[in-house]
């Protein structure tokens, strides 16, 4: 069992520059079957800027040292000493060393063992090909090494390898020499011309198939671009590729930034612990993030192709160029990069869709992170593992904050911002803070108070209430702010929040905004609340409006204000801001819901209300509305978001609640549902514009309703659907909805389905996940038999993530069942899977994070997990921070 005391805890405050920097990197692999020879030959020299040390110390974990020189001078085991966790040399004890002058090299041989590495972290095997993950701190699973990202160095690598098996050998930056060696092996040579810090180098070795193309940067330069997947998924790659090249594009003209290297390459493999890897010049891609067909990727797949693909892209400016001086400022990367992605992909797509999904993933997820026992600031200030702060607060609500430098400046104050921050640090690994000065700088602009948001965890909440004074024609806003107490803060200080608003006269326009005092503190429709209480007095504002608040959720905070049903109604027809549009009916249709578990409560029979018909009615056959947006409009809170709008939730009322209204709004309108899903449901030629996605989108949802009707015609439809459509996204929305129906002959459309798609990988995870999200009372027995599947396989995270992770993470039901079997399984799951992956098995030990919010019995089962977690012998420090967390 771990310890409190044997795990330490690594502060931000604790900063020190490196002892030593290394100016140069050549590494040789000398790769085989059953092992690995790594030889690294580093040129190093004392930091300048760091307290001088007489040992060197470098980092280096299940590694064995077979040869060490300094100068070619072979080490005497009194020189240096190995651990497991570090390699330190007594530099002082060295012959003729002038360490402190002059630099040296240090010349390790290890051997390492990829093909029994089940932690996808270092060099490992996936399907038989190499490849490496090193961010964050993987890269001293390969070498000893100042495994951190201010040291930045020039690489320099030799791989070699069978030449049958491994007939492509690749690494970051310019392939410089190639060549046949004897017994059938042969090598290439790879130097980065760039500094880059450990974490971004990458290594693959296989038999791939290549798809090539090429991109004519703005300045003429001619990229070549190439895509290595597994052998037969050729024609799944020409949307990344495409992705690829539109990305180039849009970085060029939003951003001004060009690529740097004469090649990029993309590597997909099918074992991967995240999404993709942004490794300088060769980026190592999860296969769900590369390959997409119509046939086996839906609509959704493929948009998250496109983002995932200019993500890693933009990383090439946004992190590789300008990288970070630690981990704790890791947001600095990942929060602009999001941002970035999100932007694109507004820009392909439609901005409104694109910034309510977005939302949805920040009420979903990171309001639930910072309300529980994990919250932390987007830029910590401690951790015990790195690997378990790749968080939606440090990736999403990090992107909330830097849109809002975007909205605060303007998209031309925003990018006067980061053409400083590359000019002043382009090559360097620098700081948040380094990043806010920028903006600060380029914009003469105060973000002393802003700063608040790198350095106080939780969600601000807004309450905002109103008055309305005729006589003198004007309104008063009253907005006061507060903010949890979170693990180790209390007493927050205010945040600088940009809320903007609108004012809806009787038509639904917009009035417009003045203030009487003060007009610092209006920009626009920009309303800036620093402090704790504010009034803002609006005048000339001729008749009663209705209020727009946070429109485009312009910040990252809960926002209370006491509408009444008829304003919701009204902004959700008429709001000029499509966001709050949505907004409004999300909070009708919420309203709905908590009435109905109130209802519940006190023990009365559930009404449905009357005035929802018309509403929804309206917007399903809205001619102005996109399809898309309409299918966003017309889902349902989801429970995990309306779970975070309550100190402690009755999770069985809500869910009957959320069930009764879905199918009371399927009985009332079940005409209008049929004619929409005829109308937007096409069985001729595939087509994957805007308007044939849109449509699809929105037939999916008049599908769902018909099916939760539980009627066999509905039931013909969607069985229809899943057996006639010629796309995935029409076959999975009717595979989903009949998974989680009622509907008898499920299990044989599952085993159809199974047989059809066996041997697509990405497919058969949509099939898992289907089975394991069914909310319906079997599912703990079927995900019992779903782990015993052939295709199931526990060392790779996307099979783990499709069966267990959408079971604890997608199935509230059956995960939160009474008799806590679901917990159980949630616990044996992690329990076979910590020693194999534990950054994998710490993902899906975050699924009791919000045990406070239940019941006392579910506390009391779920407790009884973690502890049973905390006992496990050898216990991952992944698994074992979030575990002891969670129990505080
Ligand atoms: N930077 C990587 C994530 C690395 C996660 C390490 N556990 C992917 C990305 O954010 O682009
Ligand atoms: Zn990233």
């Amino acid at each position: 069992m771990k310890t409190s005391d044997s795990i330490p805890v690594k502060y931000r405050k604790d900063y020190k520059p490196s002892a030593y920097l290394i100016h140069e990197t050549k590494l040789d692999f000398d790769l085989f079957d059953d092992h690995s020879i790594v030889t690294a030959r580093l040129k190093l020299q004392a930091n300048p800027n760091a307290d001088p040390s007489d040992s060197l110390v470098l980092d280096g974990e299940e590694l064995k040292l077979l040869e060490i020189f300094i100068n070619g001078q072979k080490l005497e085991s009194a020189q240096y000493e190995t651990d497991s966790e570090q390699l330190t040399v007594w530099l002082d004890k060295v012959h003729n060393l002038n360490y402190q002058q002059n630099s040296f090299e240090l010349m390790t041989k290890v051997r390492i063992y990829p093909n029994t590495n089940t932690s996808l972290e270092g060099l490992y095997l996936s399907n038989g090909k190499f490849c490496t993950q090193c961010e964050a701190e993987g890269f001293r699973k390969i070498t000893y090494y100042s495994d951190r990202p201010d040291v930045m160095s020039i690489f320099t690598v030799r791989i070699e390898a069978a030449q049958q098996k491994y007939p492509h050998l690749l690494s970051n930056g310019n392939q410089t020499e190639h060549g046949k060696l004897a017994n059938g092996r042969h090598y290439a040579i790879w130097h980065d011309p760039f500094r880059k810090p450990s974490y971004l180098f990458a290594l693959c070795a296989g038999n791939y198939d290549l798809l090539e193309d090429h991109f004519k940067t703005q300045s003429g330069r001619k990229i070549k671009l190439e895509i290595y997947v597994d052998k037969g998924k050729l024609e799944q790659c020409h949307h990344a590729m495409a992705s690829l090249k539109k990305a180039m594009a849009w970085d060029e003209e939003v951003f001004g930034l060009e690529y740097d290297l004469d090649i990029y390459m993309v590597v997909a493999v099918g074992d991967f612990n995240m999404g993709a890897m942004e490794n300088k010049g060769l980026n190592i891609f999860n296969t769900k993030y590369v390959l997409a067909h119509s046939d086996t990727a839906t609509d959704q797949d493929f948009e998250d192709v496109e983002a995932v693909i200019a993500h890693e892209y933009f990383h090439n400016w946004t992190g590789n160029r300008v990288t970070c001086r630690d981990w704790f400022q890791l947001s600095l990367k990942e929060g602009l990069t999001v941002f970035r992605d999100q932007q694109f992909t507004a820009d392909q797509t439609d901005h409104a869709v694109k910034r309510i999904e977005d939302v949805k993933v920040i009420r979903s997820h990171q309001f639930a992170e910072d309300a529980g026992p994990m919250a932390h600031p987007i830029r910590p200030d401690s951790y015990i593992e790195m690997n378990n702060f790749y968080t939606v607060t440090v990736y999403n609500k990090g992107a909330e904050i830097i849109r809002m430098y975007h909205t605060l400046l303007g998209a031309g104050g925003f990018r006067h911002g980061m053409d400083l921050y590359f000019e002043r640090h382009d090559g360097q690994a620098v700081t948040c803070e380094d990043f806010v000065c920028a903006m600060e700088d380029a914009n003469e602009y105060d973000l002393k108070q802003f700063r608040r948001w790198y350095s106080q965890a939780g969600t601000p909440e807004l309450t905002v209430t109103s008055e309305y004074d005729e006589l003198h024609r004007k309104l008063t806003l009253h907005v006061k702010q507060t903010c949890p107490d979170t693990p180790g803060q209390s007493n927050k200080q205010p945040f600088h929040i940009p809320l903007k608003l609108g004012l809806l006269d009787k038509e639904g326009k917009d009035l417009p905004l003045q203030l009487a005092a003060n007009p610092e503190q209006l920009t626009g429709d920009i309303l800036h609340i620093t402090q704790l209480e504010q009034s803002f007095e609006f005048t000339e504002i001729a008749q009663q409006p209705v209020l727009s608040l946070l429109r485009n959720f312009s910040a990252p905070v809960r926002l209370h204000y006491d509408y009444n049903d008829h304003e919701l109604a009204f902004l959700f027809a008429h709001d000029s801001d499509p966001f709050n549009q949505w907004e409004a009916g999300q909070r009708l249709f919420a309203r709905v819901i908590w009435q109905l578990c109130a209802e519940q409560e006190a023990g009365e029979v559930m009404q449905f209300p009357l005035h929802l018909v018309n509403a929804v009615q309206n917007l399903l056959s809205s001619e102005s509305l996109d399809g898309r947006f309409k299918a966003l409009a017309l889902t349902l809170p989801d429970i995990k978001a309306l779970i975070e709008e309550v100190e402690r939730v009755n999770l069985d009322h809500l869910i009957v609640a959320h069930n009764f209204l879905k199918k009371e709004l399927a009985c009332q309108l079940e005409m209008d549902w049929l004619v929409h899903y005829q109308a937007n449901h096409h069985v001729g030629k595939f087509q994957q514009d805007k308007t044939s996605i849109a449509q699809r989108a929105f037939a999916g949802v008049c599908l769902s309703y018909l099916v939760a009707l539980e009627k066999p015609k509905a039931y013909e439809l969607a069985v229809s659907q899943l057996l006639n459509s010629n796309n995935m996204t029409d076959a999975e929305t009717g595979l989903k909805l009949l998974m989680h129906s009622n509907y008898e002959d499920k299990q044989q459309l599952a085993d159809d389905f199974y047989q059809k798609w066996q041997n697509e990988d990405l497919v058969v995870n949509k099939w898992f996940m289907s089975q394991a999200t069914d909310p319906s009372d079997p599912t703990i027995e079927r995900v019992e038999t779903l782990i015993e599947h052939p295709a199931f396989d526990l060392k790779n995270p996307n099979k783990v993530r499709a069966v267990v992770g959408a079971f604890a993470g997608a199935n509230l039901a059956q995960f939160h069942r009474k008799d806590g079997q679901g917990y159980v399984f949630l616990a044996e799951q992690i329990k076979r899977l910590y020693s194999v992956n534990p950054q994998t098995a710490a993902r899906l030990t975050g699924a009791f994070n919000r045990w406070k919010k239940f019941d006392d019995e579910r506390q009391r089962l779920m407790c009884e997990q973690l502890q049973g977690i905390l006992q496990l012998p050898d216990l991952s420090k992944d698994v074992y921070e979030i575990a002891s967390k969670a129990l505080g």
